[in-house]
């Protein structure tokens, strides 16, 4: 019997466990908090687990984060040192999130607010047609998601730049990296899409001063996490000029607080952490992949650099 332990609060948990069991036939699941001998657990499943957790199980041999960003379980201080976390990375998951980027570009590029609004005043008015080669989009992190993302608004014509922390080679999309070239990467950024991992290097990058080298009227879609976006520093943008509008999916809080100005503001869309989804039923491949591998000592996929928070 290989003991995995489940934390985590979601809807459709019965139907993941009935998954695992059925492959996975030597699997002992059990759910937080029933925990029946914590000295069992080889594998914990989580998302957001509650600090200190980590600790109580001498035999663990690994985390598995329902998810793709970790931040939530990396910032345990007592996470055990040589536990490999490892993250979900799927097909599905990519390809949902370069839709919604995709979405959210196009949107704004192809002036649908402005129409919006001349719809609403009944107004028939065509402007001209914007250039898609004088869209510069930029992408701050180069990873899974930024790669297809960057991949797709490339071959719809737009040019690309890239910004990672180490130095990357991409055929067709200008590539910077670290704090150094940031400014120079946002230059020429028409849109700016946020898919970072949440780091204390990263957090609150979505700032002023990253506003101000953009081009004036330029467009935010951030889909990484809220706290890559100092909120005032957006309003303050939206306000000036600076920013012609944000896309949001991610949120400091989330739900979001039904006061919150966003929710008002005319230049602000929002959606609820749906840019793209780990937990659906694409979720089971990575999730017994890891199982397996731990449970006969193989080498895991997508293991989390924790010195570098992802
Ligand atoms: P990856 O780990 O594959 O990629 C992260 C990228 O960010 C890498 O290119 C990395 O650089 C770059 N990066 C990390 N730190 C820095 C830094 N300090 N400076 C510059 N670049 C940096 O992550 P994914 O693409 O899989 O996911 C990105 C994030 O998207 C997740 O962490 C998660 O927070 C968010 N997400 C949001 C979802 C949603 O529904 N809204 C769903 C799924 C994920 P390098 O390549 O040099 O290592
Ligand atoms: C993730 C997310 O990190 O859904 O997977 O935000």
């Amino acid at each position: 019997m290989f003991s995995i332990l489940i934390i985590y609060e979601a809807e459709n948990l019965e139907l993941l466990v009935t998954e695992l069991k059925a492959t996975i036939p030597d699997l002992d699941v059990q759910i937080w908090p029933e925990v029946e001998n914590p000295d069992k657990i080889e594998a914990i499943l989580t998302w957001k687990p509650p600090l200190g957790i980590m600790e109580k199980f001498p035999k663990l041999k690994g985390i598995i984060s329902f998810g793709a960003g970790v931040e939530e379980i990396l910032r345990d201080p007592h996470l055990p040192h040589n536990v490999p976390i490892v993250r979900i990375v799927e097909p599905y998951v990519t390809s949902r999130m370069s839709e919604y980027i995709l979405l959210a570009v196009l949107r704004f590029h192809r002036q649908a607010f402005t129409y919006q609004t001349f719809q609403k005043a009944g107004h028939w008015d065509p402007l001209p047609l914007p250039e898609t080669s004088s869209c510069t989009i930029g992408i701050l992190g180069l990873g899974v998601l930024g790669t297809d993302a960057a991949g797709k608004l490339k071959t719809l014509g737009f040019p690309i730049r890239g910004w990672s922390r180490t130095p990357k080679n991409i055929d067709g999309i200008e590539c910077f990296h670290g704090p150094d070239q940031l400014k120079l990467c946002l230059s020429k950024c028409r849109v700016l899409v946020c898919l970072l991992p949440l780091t204390p290097k990263t957090e609150g990058i979505l700032n002023r001063e990253t506003f101000s080298a953009m081009p004036k009227g330029s467009y935010l879609i951030n889909v990484a996490r809220g706290q890559h976006l100092v909120e005032k520093d957006l309003l303050e943008a939206l306000d000036s000029g600076q920013l012609s509008g944000a896309c949001l999916d991610v949120f400091s809080r989330e739900p979001l607080h039904e006061n919150h100005p966003f929710w008002s503001h005319p230049q602000i869309t929002i959606t609820p952490h749906v840019a793209t989804q780990t937990d659906s039923e694409y979720w089971t491949k990575p999730i017994v992949e890891a199982i397996c591998c731990l449970r006969d000592g193989l080498p895991l996929k997508n293991v989390v650099n924790c010195e570098q928070g992802y």
